[in-house]
C-alpha cells in the first residue's frame, strides 16, 4: 500500500487528515498509535523525533504537518474534493485553516494537556489565557464566518477539515453557547457531514481518555 497513516482516532489533528482521506475515498493503511502497536510509535519517531502525529508515509517518504499532508494528497492522490482552490478563495481557505489550527485547536488543547500534567507542573495562568483566546476566536468567527454552508461558501475545503475537529472538541472545553448562533450552526452542520460523523463515531470508544471529562452529548 502506497500510503500509510500513523495516527489515533481520538486525536483532533488526526481527524483533520482522516476527514480529507475519507472524503476523497483515498485508500491507505492505518498504522494505529496505541499500546498494542509500539512499533508504530517507534517508526513515527524515526521519521519525526517530535513524536507528534499524524504522519503520512507515501512510498516511504514522510509527509508531516496536517496542512501539508492535505496539500500533498491534493497534489499526488487527488480525489473529488479540491482542498485548496486557486486564487483568492484559496488564500481565504489557507487563512481559515491557520485560524482553526492556531486559535481554536491549540487554545482548546492547552487546558486538555494541562489537566494531564503532574499537579505541581500545571499552568493555571496559561490555561486562563488560552480560554480567553478561545472565546475571542469564537467571537471573531461569529462575526466573520459567512452563512456557509462551509467555511468559505459552498465548497468543503481544507478549512472545514481543520474546523470540524477543532470546534468539536473546543465546545467541550468552552461551550460556544446559543448566543453565537452562526458558529453553533456551523459546528452542527460539520458534525452532520458524513465523514465528520464517521470521525466522531470512530473516536467514540476513546471518550474516557478526555482528561476534562467528555460531556454526555455529540
Ligand atoms: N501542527 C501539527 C500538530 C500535531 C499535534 O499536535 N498532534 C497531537 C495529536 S492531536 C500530538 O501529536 N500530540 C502528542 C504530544 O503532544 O505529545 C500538525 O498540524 O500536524
Amino acid at each position: 500500500m502506497t500510503l500509510q497513516f500513523f495516527g489515533h482516532p481520538f486525536s483532533s489533528y488526526c481527524q483533520k487528515v482522516l476527514i480529507a482521506l475519507w472524503a476523497d475515498g483515498t485508500e491507505f493503511e492505518y498504522r494505529m498509535l496505541d499500546q498494542e502497536h509500539p512499533e508504530n510509535m517507534d517508526e513515527l519517531e524515526r521519521h519525526w523525533p517530535f513524536r507528534l502525529f499524524p504522519l503520512l508515509l507515501d512510498n516511504d517518504r514522510p509527509v508531516i504537518e496536517t496542512t501539508v499532508i492535505i496539500e500533498h494528497l491534493q497534489a499526488h492522490h487527488p480525489g473529488p474534493n479540491i482542498w485548496i482552490p486557486d486564487g483568492e478563495l484559496g488564500r481565504k481557505v489557507r487563512f481559515l485553516d491557520r485560524f482553526f489550527d492556531q486559535y481554536v485547536m491549540n487554545n482548546m488543547s492547552c487546558p486538555v494537556f494541562d489537566a494531564i500534567r503532574p499537579e505541581d507542573k500545571r499552568d493555571p495562568y496559561g490555561v486562563e489565557q488560552a480560554m480567553g483566546r478561545l472565546r475571542t476566536a469564537y467571537d471573531w468567527l461569529e462575526a466573520n464566518l459567512g452563512d456557509g454552508p462551509w467555511a468559505v461558501g459552498d465548497q468543503f475545503t481544507l478549512a472545514d477539515c481543520a474546523a470540524a475537529p477543532s470546534l468539536f472538541y473546543a465546545d467541550w472545553v468552552q461551550e460556544i453557547g446559543p448566543s453565537r448562533r452562526r458558529l453553533a450552526a456551523y459546528r452542527a452542520r460539520l458534525l452532520a457531514h458524513p465523514v465528520v460523523a464517521r470521525a466522531v463515531d470512530e473516536a467514540r470508544p476513546y471518550r474516557d481518555f478526555f482528561p476534562l471529562g467528555a460531556p454526555d452529548r455529540d
